[in-house]
């Protein structure tokens, strides 16, 4: 997969992906990340990318033409069409279910907006899809598009050392990740829980779901509304609700949990 970022800041987009995972994908050549300074573009002496906002009024707002010129440079580095995503607060959320379907992409371009944004008619004209991160206000679309790169990056073919990492991951079943131990079994810190001691993988997987329903449930019951779940995970929540809410009494009422 190749992605393409449009940004006045380069060199970030750059250091982002070039470390770890993503990083790892672009020198197996999985993945290929460009980017293109619209200050290139700029046809005026000072090489202008912004201009005061029409209408009046604070602050100031992304020029078309460099913006276009970047645009055409890097549909024009590679053969394949490339669907263009504008990072705005404005944007539909990102979300795992999106990421997957833009993993499957052969090319992307993401473009940066900074200061209040980029002109209205060169997001109307030249982009496919508008995307936020979350619903708070960055300086500029950079970390949006490195969450993008990396969320997609890691999902690419081989990316990942061992590939179920990435179907057990939060999200790709729409419920939280269980929790995760490492040895020692017995550390000042507590005793990781029987079970995964218990070399029984039918009960692992049983309690890893139970947990992940349990911790859904407690954590994010909307995600919880929106999955689909079988009979198993039904049984598995309903027994994580009884034990839980079993535990909150008997702490009400004082009584410590036993040792
Ligand atoms: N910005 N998700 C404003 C964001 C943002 C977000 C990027 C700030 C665009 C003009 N991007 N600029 N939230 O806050 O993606």
């Amino acid at each position: 997969m190749r992605i393409d970022v449009i940004t006045l800041f380069p060199e970030f987009i750059r250091q982002c992906a070039s470390v770890g995972v993503v990083g790892r994908a672009q020198e197996r050549n999985l993945l290929t990340v460009e980017s293109w300074n619209p200050r290139d573009f700029a046809t005026d002496n000072y090489r202008t990318v912004d201009g005061r906002t029409c209408g009046g009024g604070p602050g100031m707002v992304m020029l078309i033409q460099p913006l276009r010129a970047a645009l055409a440079a890097a549909r024009a580095a590679a053969p394949s069409a490339a669907r263009t995503i504008y990072l705005s607060p404005q944007g539909a959320r990102l979300t795992q279910a999106r990421v997957a379907g833009l993993a499957r992409e052969e090319r992307l371009i993401l473009l940066c907006g900074r200061y209040e944004g980029v002109d209205e008619r060169l997001i109307e004209r030249e982009v496919d899809e508008e995307l936020s991160i979350g619903d708070y206000v960055l300086s500029g679309g950079e970390l949006g598009a490195a969450v993008v790169i990396d969320a997609i990056g890691r999902l690419q073919d081989g990316a990942l050392n061992d590939a179920a990492s990435a179907e057990q991951d939060s999200f790709s079943n729409g419920l939280l990740d269980c929790p995760h131990y490492a040895r020692p079994m017995q550390d000042a810190l507590g005793a990781v829980p029987d079970v995964l001691q218990s070399g029984n993988h039918a009960m692992i997987r049983r309690w890893r779901l139970k947990q992940s329903l349990g911790r859904t449930w407690l954590r994010r019951p909307d995600l919880l509304a929106r999955a689909d779940l079988d009979g198993e995970a039904r049984q598995l929540l309903e027994e994580f609700r009884r034990e839980w809410l079993a535990a909150q009494c008997s702490q009400r009422a004082g009584n410590a949990p036993e040792p």
